[in-house]
């Protein structure tokens, strides 16, 4: 069969009316910022765009109190850059600027928000680990020409696209428009994304567990029992071994969810009680979400689907429970039993 490049794909996809000529220009847009990422990131300490952002004296810190790498700063600004001008958008949102960004009046204004966290697995990029770009687009409420923050604070289930880009051995595309999920391969000679999986479906039940085990100390009761369960394998109360994968880079985690299943934790624990959790719901674990449920998979909190949280800030944080949809459910059967008083 003939190879179907991105630009093919979203072209079949306005011709049978599932997203628009200005939807087909932010996804195309957005991969080519991907792409000028992916180079940055393939070019490691011969780009120079390895390290802390920043001087030595004055380390450069993010709205959530984060250091920022040189990586994260430079993806921020390919991806501002490019989207800026086409026309597609209204605003924008990053993990890396503590509010939105409204199109400037210079431009012509679209009638689509994008969010992003522009490097992802951020603590991966000086030790040449996968890192990734993650994006959800909204549609900016009706009437809005200058969206401010409260316009982006809509539930998962508004979004109309998602995606994310994994740079790893390959670099690839993962997208979905609400009619499944769909894998590109960035063809690094033609410098163009190519469909190299169509309707990714992840396996309902799972083997595979991805967690950052040295917080189990300060997980909630219902985490400490799910996980043991877990780690007991045949002989315990699951009844099959199970294998445990950590990247510590979520992109990189989901993709591989994506491809042959698992679930993907990051629960709430003591020391972000505060704050939430440690992920970040409107550009980490709504977009991921929404891909995974489109694969077949399930998204949750461990009390409820992630899509259907409310949001109450661009930046809030929630827990995070994404993969096999059997697994999921597991997990959250024991939250309900110990809420239950179980
Ligand atoms: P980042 O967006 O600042 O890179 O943080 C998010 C990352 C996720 O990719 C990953 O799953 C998690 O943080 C790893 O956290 P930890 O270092 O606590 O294991
Ligand atoms: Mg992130």
């Amino acid at each position: 069969m003939k190879p179907i490049s991105l630009t093919r794909f979203l072209i079949q996809e306005q011709h049978a009316g599932h997203i628009n000529a200005d939807l087909r220009l932010l996804i195309e847009v957005v991969a080519r910022a991907c792409k000028t990422i992916s180079n940055a990131v393939g070019k490691g300490a011969l780009g120079s765009v390895l390290g802390e952002a920043g001087t030595p004296e004055s380390a450069s810190v993010n709205i959530q109190g984060e250091a920022q790498k040189k990586l994260d700063v430079l993806s921020n600004e390919i991806l501002l850059e490019a989207n800026e001008w086409g026309g597609h958008l209204a605003g924008l949102a990053s993990e890396e600027m503590e509010h939105s960004h409204p199109i400037p009046n210079a431009y012509p204004k679209g009638n689509y928000l994008l969010l992003f966290d522009p490097l992802d697995g951020s603590s991966n990029i000086d030790v040449n680990i996968s890192v990734g770009t993650i994006f959800s687009v909204l549609r900016c409420p009706d009437g809005i020409t200058e969206p401010g923050d409260e316009h982006f604070l809509q539930p998962g289930t508004a979004q109309v696209c998602a995606g994310y880009t994994t740079y790893g051995p390959s670099t690839m595309l993962v997208l979905t428009v609400g009619r499944g999920t769909h894998a590109f391969t960035l063809d690094r000679e033609q410098g163009s994304f190519m469909l190299t999986t169509r309707d990714l479906q992840i396996p309902v039940e799972t083997k595979e567990f991805a967690i950052n085990m040295s917080n189990q100390r300060h997980w909630e009761a219902p985490m400490q029992r799910y996980i043991a369960d877990l780690l007991a394998g045949k002989d315990g109360p699951r009844g099959k071994d199970f294998n445990m994968r950590w990247v510590a880079s979520m992109v990189a985690d989901v993709h591989r969810i994506l491809t042959r299943g698992g679930i993907f934790i990051y629960p709430l624990d003591a020391k972000m009680r505060d704050k939430g959790g440690k992920l970040r719901l409107m550009y980490e674990a709504n977009p991921m979400s929404f891909l995974v449920e489109q694969a077949g998979g399930a998204a949750s909190t461990g009390r409820g689907r992630m899509l259907d949280v409310v949001p109450t800030g661009l930046h809030q944080r929630v827990p995070v429970f994404i993969g096999s949809k059997n697994e999921v459910n597991a997990a959250l059967r024991y939250h309900a039993e110990f809420d239950a008083g179980k």
